[in-house]
């Protein structure tokens, strides 16, 4: 299909870039998004997410007159859906988390108000099987004068289809262009279309399959690296027990030729591979078992980190018997979801010092270079600079392995654990 306009729902850490990449290539974007703030940085030629080049992309996409921001819908040929997908809220402490449509369903509702004979919407939020079915059941219900796949197939007015994300933050301009994307169209000739559009810019292949499957091949690709993110933070619980250097052991595993096991670290955490695999064991809650355990052991991973800090704690006063618990002090390096960003959003390092400034009464102190300021919820804490703060201190926990700890020399001082993902040829233990 050939489009002039494309809108883009959901201007987030997806949808922004995406808009940005269309309008490099000189389509024209609509960018809707219920936040009037990200509407008006966005109108002025500026971002509010972090992510690498792509401010410079905005900026002359919006100075060029291809990129507009708005809170309400336009007429357009092409939507793309990119807004999130959360959970509900739990119904009790032994449910399963239920994946939230709400979002999904608001941008459907309010794009089918502009909607036109040929256009095609495609949905790009990570969702649950059958979710696509649903936006395109929601749309048919606000317009009844158009025809949709799920009734007339390939002879529908407007066309849908699956298309996930697959981008790593950090990485996303990059791989938008350079990653293969999977195309799943409700029928052929929906597949055929989306291929046109993602074409503009996507250097990857473009493989078609169906709706639902497109949907299963996001939510697997993030579960399989949870389970092997499980076994590894398993792996490193049992040497624990048996007094085994996992990042040692796991290194030697991996010189087999059929072995790549990932890093343990303190749990697993981000909007994506903490909460996608939840939408397969909500679907399938007898089946999904060794999903639904991969999720469990990385969740528990927190609490059993901060048991180790409160042992840590307690060998520190049993050896120093003069010194009170409120006269220890503990340093955690690091509080992101992962190495090398400023996001604490659902982050593991951050739940455990949270943890930690509540059941500890002597100082905690953080070394977090990406931010400038802690979170509320660190209260009484104390942010250092890694030069003031490397070493001094009683006890110190190295939970995210940033670029800034690489070649710190561990080794020289006392009481160090580290639950971080470690590449211990740069860090000395
Ligand atoms: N982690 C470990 N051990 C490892 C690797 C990662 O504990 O060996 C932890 C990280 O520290 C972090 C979490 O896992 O807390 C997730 O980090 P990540 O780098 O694995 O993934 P994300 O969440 O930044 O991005 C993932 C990517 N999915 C896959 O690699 C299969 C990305 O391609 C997706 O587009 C993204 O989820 C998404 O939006 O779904």
């Amino acid at each position: 299909m050939s489009f002039n306009a494309i809108s883009v729902i959901g201007l987030g850490y997806i949808g922004l870039p995406t808009a940005a990449m269309f309008a490099s290539k000189g389509k024209k974007v609509i960018g809707v998004d219920v936040n009037q703030h990200a509407v008006d940085t966005i109108n002025s030629g500026k971002i509010h997410i972090v992510e690498p080049e792509l401010d410079v992309m905005v900026k002359i996409a919006v100075s060029g007159g291809f990129l507009k921001a708005t809170t309400f819908p336009e007429p357009a040929d092409v939507f793309l859906i990119a807004v999130p997908t959360p959970f509900l809220p739990l119904q009790g402490e032994n449910s399963t988390p239920e994946p939230d449509l709400t979002y999904i369903e608001a941008a459907a509702k309010s794009v089918a108000l502009v909607l036109k004979k040929n256009d095609l919407v495609i949905l790009e939020s990570t969702s649950p099987v059958g979710a696509t079915e649903q936006m395109s059941a929601w749309l048919a219900e606000s317009r009844p004068d158009l025809t949709f796949p799920q009734v007339h197939g390939e002879d529908s007015d407007i066309r849908i289809a699956h298309c996930p994300e697959r981008v790593l933050p950090g990485h996303v301009v990059r791989e938008l262009v350079e990653n293969d994307r999977v195309i799943g169209g409700m029928t052929d000739k929906c597949s055929q279309a989306a291929i046109d559009v993602y074409r503009t810019f996507v250097k990857g292949d473009c493989v078609v399959t169906n709706a639902r499957t497109a949907e299963m091949a996001k939510l697997t690709e993030n579960a399989s690296r949870d389970v092997n993110i499980a076994f590894a933070n398993e792996l490193s619980i049992i040497c624990d027990e048996l007094d085994i250097n996992v990042w040692e052991l796991i290194n030697l595993s991996n010189r087999h030729p059929r072995v790549n096991i990932l890093q343990p670290g303190p749990g697993v955490g981000g909007h994506c591979i903490a909460v996608d695999p939840w939408f397969i064991v909500s679907k399938s809650p007898s089946a999904a078992r060794l999903i639904r355990s991969a999720r469990e052991i990385n969740d528990d991973k927190i609490g059993w980190v901060v048991e180790k800090i409160k042992l840590l704690l307690a060998n520190y006063l049993l050896d120093n018997p003069y010194k009170s618990a409120g006269e220890v002090s503990i340093t955690c390096y690091g509080l992101s979801f992962k190495p090398n960003i400023d996001d604490l959003r659902e982050s593991p390092a951050l739940q455990v010092a949270i943890r930690v400034n509540d059941f500890h009464s002597g100082q905690l102190v953080v070394i977090e270079p990406n931010i400038s300021t802690l979170p509320a919820a660190l209260s009484g804490a104390h942010l250092a600079d890694l030069s003031q703060g490397f070493g001094s201190g009683d006890i110190h926990v190295l939970l995210v392995n940033h670029r800034e700890f690489s070649g710190l020399d561990f080794s020289s001082i006392k009481n160090v654990s580290t639950f971080a993902v470690v590449d211990i040829d740069n860090i000395k233990l």
